[in-house]
């Protein structure tokens, strides 16, 4: 494939949505021609997907079914969405991808990872992102920032311990990859942490 293909990840309140906007700017300031997208999502299916994974109405969804409906809605995201993007030649911004099914579906809900590998490869067939960007802030800071969600999805409902595994999986991740991983520190100011992925990315760039 000739495009590159970046994700950003993070835990609770860590400043996704912040951030994913900064990014794409900085990118499209390089003439990068970009695709942004999220996940679960992404596609008219993947959309309902994501509101039926979202809906804390569902609580008697399982581990195992909302591991595949992840990896349902990528499949249909990768078919329709990123690699016909990629083949073309363009970018893809990803606001969560398998690294978020390795945080969520295995670190805080225990699945294993090897059934989780299985099904990357199935779905994904080699195909791993360029560039991670781990936006890394300590649970309780996340936590305190996201705030009193006025009606908090099935995730944000869990229990403090289920964020500390996230975390842990996350930076779990970033050891095993450190190729294609960058770990921000998003405990900083909005304005610092601009300046470290801005930091992060001309780096990376240059090296491209
Ligand atoms: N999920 C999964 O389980 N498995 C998978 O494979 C995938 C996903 C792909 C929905 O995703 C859920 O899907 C997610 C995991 C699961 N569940 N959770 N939780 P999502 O991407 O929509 O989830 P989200 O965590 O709610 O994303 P978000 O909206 O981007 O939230 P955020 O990271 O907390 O970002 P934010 O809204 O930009 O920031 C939160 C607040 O902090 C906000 O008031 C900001 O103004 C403030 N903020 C941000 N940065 C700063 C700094 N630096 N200083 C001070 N204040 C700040």
């Amino acid at each position: 494939m000739n495009g590159c293909f970046i994700t950003v990840e993070g835990g609770e309140g860590a400043g996704k949505s912040s951030n994913l906007e900064f990014v794409r700017r900085y990118l499209e300031q390089q003439g990068k021609q970009l695709v942004v997208t999220r996940e679960p999502g992404g596609t008219p299916l993947g959309e309902s997907i994501r509101s039926l994974l979202l809906d804390h109405r569902n609580s008697e969804i399982t581990d195992d079914t909302e591991l595949l409906l992840m990896f349902a809605a990528r499949a249909q995201h990768l078919a329709e969405v990123i690699c016909p993007a990629l083949e073309q030649g363009q970018w893809v911004l990803c606001d969560r991808f398998t690294d978020a099914t390795y945080a969520y579906q295995g670190g805080a809900r225990g699945i294993p990872r090897q059934r989780i590998a299985d099904l990357e490869q199935w779905v994904q067939q080699g195909l791993e992102p360029d560039l991670t960007l781990l936006l890394d802030i300590p649970v309780q800071q996340g936590l305190t920032r996201a705030g009193e969600r006025s009606d908090p999805d099935r995730f944000e409902r869990e229990q403090i311990a289920f964020f500390e595994r996230v975390r842990a999986a996350y930076l779990e991740q970033a050891r095993r990859y450190p190729h294609r991983y960058r770990v921000i520190d998003a405990s900083r100011s909005l304005e610092e942490v601009r300046r470290l992925l801005d930091e992060v990315l001309a780096e990376w760039l240059a090296q491209r």
